[in-house]
């Protein structure tokens, strides 16, 4: 195993992290930017290394920063966290070529899944559903055209070195493609440096539910089943639950094959994750792979009772997954709650400012992933996530109950939060009956 692991992040997954390595006996390098000078992960670790200034292009994405602690302080490899530089193939690259472990995919995998048309191509060789649309990527609105007229409107347009609805536009006729084609390819190139864009039908009403994957090594490769991710807001997930209420036994299977098959396609090797959009008529189609750890990892841990981010590790390290996919069975129910500073009164825009009090709740099936504490500074640099309240049950009516009552206890000044929100869409019929899609939080909830 390691001699020492430094964490290339920061807030609630650099603690998370930190623990891991701390259940195996790892000591740990945390960085800090500016702006993190004091915060809980810097505190958290063995070590601490100042990386630079509070925005992330001058700290926690400058790789030459973190390589250069990693070496100063004797790290052997580099856990990169979500976010950030955990899916960057080069960083990935620059950690092998001076020796030091990435603890994530190969570089060549990212780089494949990384690009999202060549990822389409590669899944649906592999006998993996893909939503319908244009094969690898549309170079003119000519092309675009004859793709739509194929697959009929709405289609949607993606760039390919987006992901997670970044650079993606809707388009409901031919009238208007040829001005959103152009809007789309220049919005690629500034956002990514690269104009590539595909065409995918528009799947009316969809829901979001990805597999957890994991490879080693040795050439296993499994699955830890499903997450349901459909509850989002711009994108961004806000409640994410497993098993997903709109699966049937059978689907399960079904996904769970096609997801180990998506990631052989790449050789895959330690965590990631398939994402797939299922349809009204329950048909599901993979969308995009992401090769790191998701912030959602705690609720599959929760049901199939596995450390993922110890896995992780050993798995960096070369040792075998040594669970065999009859083995993963998954029992009760665990939903995930993200608690973020964010104020309600101004559309859920970020609420900056020093937690005056912190009072998370405990108590049976309930687990807090932090990365703050009372006194912590909510930075406007970084992404407002506090903390993760992820709650397990016995069933989905069990879990949903205790997360309602551990919302209630949960008290946090300072900053404003999100907290009602969750208590609003866990009471909802709507959300209770388990038959929401990606319109909830949108257009049902008014909160
Ligand atoms: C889609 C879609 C409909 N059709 N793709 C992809 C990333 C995710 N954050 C938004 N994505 C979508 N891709 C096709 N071909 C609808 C969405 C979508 C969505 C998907 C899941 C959960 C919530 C969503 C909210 C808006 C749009």
């Amino acid at each position: 195993m390691f001699r020492k692991v430094l964490i290339a992040n920061r807030g609630e997954i650099a603690v998370r992290v930190i623990r891991a390595c701390r259940e195996l006996g790892i000591p740990t390098v945390a960085v800090y930017s500016e702006a993190d000078t004091g915060a809980l992960h810097a505190k958290a670790a063995d070590e601490r290394v100042p990386i630079g200034p509070s925005p992330a292009k001058q700290s926690y994405l400058d790789a030459e920063r973190i390589i250069a602690a990693a070496k100063a302080t004797g790290a052997e490899a580099i856990h990169p966290g979500y976010g950030f530089l955990s899916e960057n193939a080069d960083f990935a690259r620059r950690c092998r070529d001076e020796g030091l472990v990435f603890i994530g995919p190969p570089a060549d995998a990212i780089e494949k899944m990384g690009s999202k048309a060549l990822a389409r191509d590669l899944v649906r060789a592999a006998g993996v559903p893909v939503v319908p649309g244009s094969e690898s990527g549309v170079e003119s609105v000519e092309e675009a055209k004859l793709v739509a007229a194929a697959v009929g409107y709405p289609i949607f347009l993606k760039a390919s070195a987006g992901g997670g609805g970044m650079g993606m536009q809707v388009v409901h006729d031919e009238a208007t493609l040829e001005k959103v084609f152009v809007t789309a390819r220049d919005r690629a190139e500034s956002l990514f440096g690269q104009n590539a864009v595909y065409v995918e039908k528009g799947l009316a009403a969809p829901r979001h539910v990805e597999f957890q994957v994991f490879g080693d090594t040795h050439k296993n490769l499994i699955h830890f089943y499903e997450r349901e991710c459909t509850i989002q807001r711009r994108h961004q997930k806000v409640i994410e639950e497993t098993p997903s209420p709109a699966l049937t036994p059978e689907m399960r299977a079904r996904m769970g094959e096609a997801a180990v098959r998506a990631a052989r396609a790449v050789d895959y090797v330690n965590a990631g994750t398939i994402e797939c959009l299922v349809d009204a008529d329950r048909n599901f189609y993979f969308i995009e792979m992401n090769t790191r750890l998701q912030v959602e990892h705690p609720i599959t841990e929760m049901t199939c009772g596995v450390d993922l981010v110890k896995l992780q590790l050993r798995v960096a390290a070369g040792e075998p997954i040594g669970i065999r996919q009859e083995d993963v069975k998954p029992e009760g129910h665990a939903i995930e709650l993200r608690i973020y500073a964010e104020d309600p009164d101004r559309n859920f825009f970020p609420s900056p400012g020093t937690i005056t009090v912190w009072q998370p709740p405990e108590g049976d099936g309930i687990r807090l992933d932090a990365g703050v504490t009372e006194g912590s500074v909510v930075s406007v640099h970084y992404d407002p996530l506090l903390a993760k309240l992820v709650v397990r049950g016995e069933d989905r009516t069990d879990s949903l109950s205790r997360a309602l009552g551990a919302l209630d206890r949960f008290r946090v000044e300072g900053v404003k939060t999100n907290i009602a929100l969750h208590k609003n869409v866990l009471r909802h019929p709507e959300f209770r009956a388990g038959t929401f899609d990606t319109g909830f939080l949108y257009n049902r909830l008014k909160s």
